[in-house]
């Protein structure tokens, strides 16, 4: 390896920071977009695309809709469908803008990924509540890469033996910031649960796009 190619890799792996924890493995890069790189694709988001609405804005929890408190849309190719709590999000075509971020976001793992859920926090009193990722149609092994933009979010990553009260495990939390890129390793997903609580202090717009691979 050229001392040139040693310094690249060094700049590249001190981009990532590695979050583990028991069954839990993350890959976070604050800076996977650069300033100008995460505005731009904000403002194309806000101004070119309208979210769903209807039926396709509640989702079924034990047995009763509730609206979504969030706005929601998803983009991948073409036929792809995505069913989660009752809901199936038929995949609009891919938005220039957003082909251009998936294939950058391809090009880090060497996963052409096949679909993106985007979901828009309108402020802090938008949310998303705990829940795995894990529905069957997913290929497990391949990571969920989540890009925030916008307002930074809280993401906090329960374990599920706390959530069934079996024993005492901590809390994972980490601030998605505008512009960073955050992989869900295998079997992280498996053993955590994920949510974005409520967050009085947060006023802006948040968006967050998941790309997944679909099988
Ligand atoms: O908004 C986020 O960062 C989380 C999104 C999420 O959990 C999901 O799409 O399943």
């Amino acid at each position: 390896m050229t001392l040139y190619e040693k310094l690249m890799k060094n700049k590249q792996s001190t981009r990532w920071k590695k979050v583990v924890a028991e069954n839990l493995d993350l890959d976070y890069c604050e800076k996977f977009l650069n300033l100008s790189e995460a505005t731009a694709l904000m403002d194309y988001m806000e101004n070119n695309v309208q979210y769903l609405d209807g039926r396709l804005t509640q989702v079924k929890v034990f047995g009763v809709y509730h609206p979504i408190p969030r706005q929601q849309v998803a983009f991948g190719d073409v036929g792809v469908t995505y069913k989660f709590s009752g809901t199936v999000i038929a995949a609009q075509p891919w938005p220039q803008p957003v082909l251009e971020l998936k294939k950058k976001i391809s090009s880090e793992r060497g996963i052409n990924y096949n679909f993106v859920l985007v979901n828009r926090y309108r402020n802090g009193d938008d949310h998303m509540g705990e829940h795995r990722d894990d529905e069957p149609e997913l290929d497990k092994m391949i990571p969920i890469a989540s890009v925030s933009l916008g307002q930074t979010r809280k993401f906090v990553l329960k374990h599920g033996d706390v959530k069934k009260k079996l024993r005492k495990v901590e809390n994972i939390k980490l601030d998605l910031h505008h512009g960073s890129l955050l992989f869900m390793n295998w079997p992280t997903n498996e053993y955590w649960y994920h949510s974005i609580p409520k967050e009085k202090a947060a006023t802006k717009v948040r968006l967050n796009f998941t790309f997944r691979k679909i099988k």
